[in-house]
């Protein structure tokens, strides 16, 4: 299956936060990363008083169901010593599926596809700069919808090579 994680940090580090949670979803099981975006500098969507984030975007081909994979998520957040105090807050690191191939999933832990990509430049970027042809379920051609979206500040800063 193919899969679409949005990546984010804002705290201890953000850069290196982001690089080494790649080299994390380089070792899931069942999971090869496919490739990902460049590192994108963006101002906080939420409270203002936190620092910038550093976003990206990775593909992964996967055995893992939608569930399974949200759990190893869930783990490397924790290995990064996520904290996360309040709504919309800093944070270590934030791993989001993003889309699930062309699956629908609506429940209390999960929603694919993530309901914010069509009014976030730092997921949406991304995503056309590693997948400009995309059509996101639900939600249209990523061309239409970057139209519809301002960058917000969005900066990209840095070339990495898988
Ligand atoms: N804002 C930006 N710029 N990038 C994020 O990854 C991000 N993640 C979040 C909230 C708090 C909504 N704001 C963000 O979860």
């Amino acid at each position: 299956m193919q899969v679409f994680i949005g990546l984010g940090s804002n705290l201890t580090d953000p850069v290196a936060q982001i690089k080494t949670a790649i080299d994390d979803l380089r070792d899931l099981p069942d999971t090869q990363l496919v490739t990902y975006s460049s590192l994108y500098k963006s101002p906080p969507m939420g409270p203002q008083d936190q620092p910038d984030y550093i976003n990206a975007v990775a593909v992964l081909d996967t055995k893992l169901t939608a569930h399974e994979l949200l759990e190893q998520l869930q783990n490397i957040e924790q290995n990064h010593g996520r904290v996360h105090q309040r709504r919309w807050g800093e944070r270590t690191l934030d791993l989001d599926i993003l889309i699930y191939s062309d699956q629908i999933v609506d429940d209390k832990h999960l929603t694919v596809p993530h309901s914010g990509i069509p009014t976030r430049s730092f997921v949406l970027y991304p995503l056309f700069e590693i997948a400009p042809d995309l059509n996101i379920p639900r939600m249209g051609s990523i061309e239409q919808l970057i139209k519809q979206c301002p960058l917000d500040g969005l900066e990209k800063i840095e070339d990495i090579s898988v």
